[in-house]
């Protein structure tokens, strides 16, 4: 069959996008070429619906060993005793977990979109805002930190079914203990949409979920390095809150709800060509060199914060805990999205984004949220930061000087031209196979 040069000439031109640049969108990261390999094999053929060992289709011989194997690495590296690897993504992950625990109508509390939380988790837009009634805490406008003593109030008088934490511009950890306790009070199930700091979490380097909450949804391509997905987790199951039993009159434990909720819940056939990835991240994630990499995304974000508050940026907070900061770029008359407009003229990604309080629409903004996931993988580290902030700083203060952003677009891709898409030293694939 004739190559389709149109759609892989496109992909070769993304390639060269994503090396030249310096890419600071806190929730994109660059894969392995084995995590890649595993993405673009055979695996993507078989209809797979079911559960490894349970399926609907024969020939499911292998995509069950791959399957069994993401399942228990993913249960080795945040020693969970239950996991499904099957939902596409962190949205259906958590459509699925609100499926399992709700009824329509039911009450739910979520970190505020506006304040950096996720739209699954109440937006008004979204599924979970639609088919449930959402209500929501945020940060304190002097702190831009949780004040968990209000949070307390807030649950207490509108008493959700479900809490939920985890956010996607928060950089402060979270006190899981602390949420769990007021869940307690109110006999309300506790959700921690990890998806950002995943990747922190599973190397111990920000607070564990698992203990406390009752479930635990993900994506796996942000700080976890995988391929675009989802997964849920529990650190212990438990009954299912509505007396369902077994066809054998046993009570139907809260994995087996869970798993119907994905497939047939939400989702048909699983995709396990991702799976087989998932699979892959997983096991790299397990490794020491995984574990060098997030101290090092930590590293780099704290010295990337510093490195703006002394150029006088107002980071929101003060700085990071994680992998990502949030800047209110009001002090620098700019907004988020004249900023993300100039920088991405130099090659360098940022995303727009709301700041707590913020008094401009989520289309313009007065915010960037950047992360280091991408450029730490990519292996700059902390020396670099400071050269970074100096070129974003020389974008913002001059962001209608063409020739002044030539400039700089000319400095980073010279920067990035010594440093590989993924850091480990192997050979690249085959160009033509992107
Ligand atoms: N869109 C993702 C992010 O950028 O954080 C969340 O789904």
């Amino acid at each position: 069959m004739k190559r389709d040069r149109a759609v892989f000439e496109i992909i070769q031109k993304e390639k060269q996008r994503q090396k030249q640049g310096i890419e600071l969108i806190a929730s994109e990261n660059f894969v392995s070429n084995q995590v890649m390999e595993a993405m673009g094999s055979v695996m993507t053929n078989k209809y797979a619906e079911g559960l490894p060992g349970k399926r609907y289709y024969g020939g499911c011989e292998f995509v069950d060993q791959t399957e069994v194997l993401a399942i228990e690495r993913l249960k080795k590296l945040f020693g969970a005793s239950w996991a499904n690897v099957q939902p596409h993504s962190g949205a259906q992950a958590n459509a699925a977990v609100m499926l399992a625990l709700l009824r329509p109508g039911d009450k739910i509390m979520g970190f505020d979109l506006s304040h950096g939380g996720h739209l699954t988790h109440g937006s008004p837009v979204n599924f979970s805002g639609k088919l449930y009634r959402p209500g929501f805490y945020g940060v304190e406008e002097e702190t831009g930190r949780i004040d968990y003593d209000k949070l307390e109030q807030k649950a207490l008088n509108e008493k959700p079914k479900l809490l939920i934490c985890g956010a996607s511009a928060y950089s402060r950890d979270w006190d899981y203990e602390r949420l769990r306790s007021i869940a307690d009070k109110i006999n309300a199930f506790l959700l921690a949409d990890i998806s950002h700091p995943s990747g922190l979490i599973a190397t111990g380097l920000l607070n564990d979920p698992l203990p406390h909450c009752h479930i635990i949804t993900s994506t796996t391509h942000k700080t976890l390095r995988g391929p675009r997905g989802g997964i849920i987790m529990m650190g212990k199951d438990f009954e299912n809150p509505f007396g369902l039993k077994t066809q054998k009159g046993n009570t139907r434990m809260m994995s087996s709800l869970l798993d119907s909720a994905v497939f047939p819940g939400t989702q048909g056939g699983p995709l396990e060509h991702v799976i087989a990835s998932k699979a892959v991240a997983f096991g790299e994630a397990l490794t020491e060199e995984y574990k060098d990499y997030t101290k090092n995304v930590i590293a780099n974000a704290r010295a990337m914060a510093d490195a703006f508050v002394d150029r006088g940026y107002k980071v929101i907070s003060g700085g990071t805990d994680n992998h990502s900061m949030l800047i209110d770029l009001r002090s620098k008359n700019i907004t988020g999205k004249d900023a993300e407009n100039a920088l991405i003229q130099a090659d360098i990604t940022v995303n727009k984004n709301m700041v707590p309080f913020d008094d401009k629409s989520p289309f313009v903004t007065s915010g960037m949220r950047i992360g280091t996931p991408a450029i730490t993988t990519r292996g700059l580290q902390k020396n670099h930061m400071e050269s970074i902030v100096e070129l974003i700083d020389t974008v913002i203060l001059n962001a209608t000087d063409e020739s002044k952003i030539a400039e700089v677009r000319h400095q980073v891709n010279e920067m990035m031209e010594t440093f590989p898409l993924f850091a480990d030293g192997a050979p690249e694939k085959e160009k033509n196979q992107a």
